[in-house]
């Protein structure tokens, strides 16, 4: 074979994958895009046969986001409860409809003002943690407000693709509460491997530092049994530790790792201790009401 022959075999390659990545982009695009059609169609649909507008009022207002048309007594979407004094009344928790999924979702519609969609739970360890890359890119447990759960990385990546999120991490542990909110998160495309974007932390248990909590895991692809995308050379993390993570050298943090006698061993490295936990939440919220 010459070597002209082998460049352009070569580039020809090249040219594959970076057309394979820019199909992989598109598919996500045209997703995202049919739902928000989708979702467009039923409420312009809703809001002419409740009659709330006419259908020449909706083509003069095409510049203004849907969802603020959907009437304020009825809670479709976890957001409301930041604003929505009506809310209060509301249950600690309730599954709403989520606009952009089009799924129902557990919501926290008190704490810091409410509007949180729970992604995570685990309280009671009824849920088995320890499953593979399919099982975590579409979720699995019970999303109810008693259930042990993880929403699953692809809604996760939509939601925040989508619209900027804020992320609150919640943990018991012998009796106390701890929390870390970080004022940007983001989880990528499959593509890309779920990894996960953070910034902006307050927390008396994630100083932003590099070696605590889950700041250490800023940037990491996500890992599980059958996906070694850590960064330790010799050692495949998520099959050693068990459940899910964006495991990198290898953790500091793992509330997906099993449940052992009321707890998850060793969940949380604050700096100077390592913390087990008793109980999770994981809830985002768009840092916008529009
Ligand atoms: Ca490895």
């Amino acid at each position: 074979m010459s070597i002209k022959f082998e460049t352009t075999l070569t580039n020809a390659s090249v040219s594959l994958t970076s057309i394979e990545r820019d199909l992989d982009t598109l598919k996500t695009f045209s997703r995202i895009n049919l739902v928000a059609i989708e979702n467009k169609t039923k409420v312009m649909s809703e809001m002419i046969t409740s009659g709330k507008v006419s259908p020449r009022c909706l083509t003069n207002d095409t510049a203004t986001p849907d969802y603020q048309h959907v009437p304020r007594n009825q809670p479709v979407v976890c957001e409301r409860g930041m604003s929505d004094s009506s809310n209060r009344s509301l249950p600690r928790y309730a599954m709403m409809t989520e606009y952009t999924l089009q799924r129902k979702v557990l919501c926290d519609t008190r704490t810091d003002g409410g509007g949180w969609i729970v992604i995570q739970r685990r309280t009671k360890g009824n849920v088995y943690f320890n499953r593979d890359w399919e099982s975590y890119k579409m979720g699995f447990g019970q999303v109810n407000s008693t259930g042990d759960f993880w929403l699953g990385n692809e809604a996760v990546h939509i939601l925040t693709y989508v619209r900027p999120y804020e992320l609150r991490v919640e943990i018991s542990s012998e009796g106390k509460d701890y929390v870390a909110t970080y004022k940007s998160f983001k989880l990528e495309s499959e593509a890309d491997k779920y990894r996960i974007r953070l910034g902006g932390v307050t927390s008396s248990i994630d100083d932003g530092s590099d070696s605590v909590g889950l700041s250490y895991h800023v940037n990491m692809p996500f890992s599980t049994f059958d996906r070694d995308n850590d960064q330790h050379d010799t050692y495949h993390c998520a099959l050693g530790y068990m459940g899910g993570w964006w495991y990198r050298n290898c953790e500091r943090s793992k509330l997906f790792a099993p449940w052992n006698d009321g707890k998850i061993n060793y969940a949380w490295y604050t700096g100077s201790k390592w913390m087990d936990a008793s109980k999770t939440e994981m809830k985002i919220r768009p840092l916008k009401l529009y």
